[in-house]
């Protein structure tokens, strides 16, 4: 087993043993930064049958890297080397096991959500108090809740809890749109699938709290009667390029889904000949960036603003902002960490993935006056969780903007017309055996699928492909463009073939 792009994944049956580790772990960890540690129970946007767990640093932040390795190898040895391997970790990180001045917080998702989550999440306490660890169990909360949570902990407030979140939210939100709502009514509703996930019960309360003549949100998918994930959520919806099951649109309406933890938004609608239109996370993010930009610009304020993307991100809108918009664009690979460090780079740093994973960072060195000198940026910032990607968060941010510009969801769609793509996934024996660089763009191994992937996407006017193994899911990504969805569509199907063919595909032949 493997951390992966966010922690261990996989079916929950018998992966106790690790949770069991990542408690130990957690607790290691929070002696030696001698601050209050995060363990999630989440697999996220994964079947209802996987669980999985990653761990959180104190301001919120992923796990560090170099601690990714310690955690991969501390659930991979035997139960006989488990205490040898515990020392070595000791040793090596110098931790001080004395050290008494730590808090673990644990969160776990409920069984009404994940039937394992229970006692997984007991798994993780069992370790934690192995290591004696004094653990602060907060319920069920979405993923971006407890990064909240856990920052404003070690930054000194321990009383902080789930209302916290909500109240700072909402105000956030409200104060953002104070003017323009005096006079008006409630705009039109916001349709959030929460992928039967904790997001329904969430988002409920932050729009109980900012008030319905405010923000008019209907929550679809609420866990009543789906299962979690399945036929719904932000990656079903992004994936297939289809609404979530059972769902009826009309033209022109928002609609927008989480994944099973809520840390993902995407949006999307119908136009007027009922042709469903994706609002992904790039342009969630060039909504993000134009709006930053333009505001700095109002307030004459010179900061440098970026936009971190991946592979994934569609051609056409790299090229919308950096030919069209003038702004800095970064590439790296798939995982919110490294998304995340990059933005730090900037001034201010605009990250989403395509799946609708993301956020906005400030540099905390800039001066208060550079930080605050436009207003409307600093309200806007307010309703931005930095820690970590947030759908309810992102949700809020997406709407402001809207209102504040007075844009429908078509004016926000028309900014760049997407090059027509298509995702898919292969299964081979091992996906290790495929190696990637250039931020994923390119595959090193197998030495023969490279050559292969260009001679295909020549082929194809505007085509671009790229494989990958995942880090969640035992599978190969394959992502493709082109000029037209019928050639994305065909360039998906014979770069699934060659990853089958040269990287040793199993089961059937990908044919779709
Ligand atoms: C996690 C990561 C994301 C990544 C996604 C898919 O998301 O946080 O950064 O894009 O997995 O990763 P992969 O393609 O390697 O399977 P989530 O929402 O599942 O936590």
């Amino acid at each position: 087993v493997s951390y992966g792009t966010a922690g261990f994944r996989g079916n929950a049956s018998g992966m106790e043993y690790v949770f069991f580790r990542m408690g130990m772990l957690a607790a290691l960890r929070s002696k030696l930064k001698e601050a209050a540690i995060g363990v999630m129970v989440t697999a996220s946007h994964n079947p209802e049958h996987d669980n999985g767990v990653k761990l959180i640093d104190p301001q919120g932040e992923m796990l560090a890297q170099s601690w990714e390795s310690l955690a991969t190898a501390l659930a991979n040895v035997t139960n006989d080397q488990l205490i040898e391997q515990l020392k070595q970790i000791i040793d090596s990180q110098k931790i001080p096991l004395s050290n008494t001045s730590f808090m673990l917080i644990h969160v776990y998702i409920n069984n009404s959500y994940k039937p394992s989550s229970l006692s997984l999440s007991r798994a993780v306490l069992d370790g934690a108090s192995a290591f004696g660890a004094t653990c602060h169990d907060h319920g069920l909360l979405t993923t971006p809740q407890l990064h909240y949570i856990l920052a404003c902990y070690n930054g000194g407030d321990i009383k902080v809890d789930e209302e916290h979140y909500y109240q700072n939210y909402a105000s956030a939100f409200k104060a953002l749109l104070n003017k323009k709502l005096m006079n008006q009514p409630v705009t039109s509703p916001v349709t959030v699938d929460c992928a039967n996930g904790v997001g329904a019960a969430k988002l409920t309360k932050l729009a109980e709290r900012i008030g319905a003549n405010i923000i008019d949100i209907v929550v679809y998918n609420d866990g009543q009667s789906g299962k979690l994930n399945e036929n719904c959520g932000a990656d079903y919806v992004k994936v297939q390029q289809r609404a979530p099951a059972g769902l009826n649109m009309e033209p022109f309406h928002r609609y927008a889904s989480f994944d099973g933890d809520a840390d993902r938004l995407i949006y999307y609608t119908l136009d007027s000949d009922c042709n469903f239109i994706l609002l992904d996370g790039d342009k969630i993010a060039a909504l993000f960036a134009t709006y930053i930009r333009d505001n700095l610009k109002k307030a004459s304020i010179n900061l440098r603003l970026g936009i971190i993307q991946t592979a994934y991100a569609n051609g056409n809108s790299t090229n919308f902002l950096i030919n069209q918009q003038n702004i800095e664009i970064a590439c790296t690979p798939t995982g919110v960490k490294y998304l995340h460090e990059k933005a730090l780079t900037f001034d201010i740093g605009v990250y989403f993935e395509a799946n609708g994973h993301g956020t906005v960072t400030f540099d905390p060195n800039k001066s208060a006056e550079e930080r605050f000198a436009a207003k409307k940026l600093k309200l806007f910032l307010d309703i931005i969780n930095q820690t970590v990607g947030d759908a309810m968060c992102d949700l809020l941010a997406v709407e402001a903007i809207l209102q504040d510009k007075n844009w429908s969801v078509k004016e926000w769609y028309r900014i760049y017309t997407e090059l027509p793509n298509r995702q898919a996934k292969v299964q081979v024996a091992d996906r290790r055996i495929i190696e990637t660089g250039d931020a994923e763009r390119k595959v090193i191994l197998p030495s023969m699928l490279q050559p292969a992937i260009d001679e295909l996407v020549r082929k194809y006017p505007s085509g671009r492909s790229f494989v990958r193994p995942s880090g969640t899911e035992d599978v190969v990504r394959v992502y493709a463009e082109a000029n037209t969805q019928e050639n994305a569509d065909d360039l998906a199907q014979q770069v699934s073939l060659a990853v089958y063919n040269i990287g040793g595909g199993v089961g059937k032949k990908p044919l779709f």
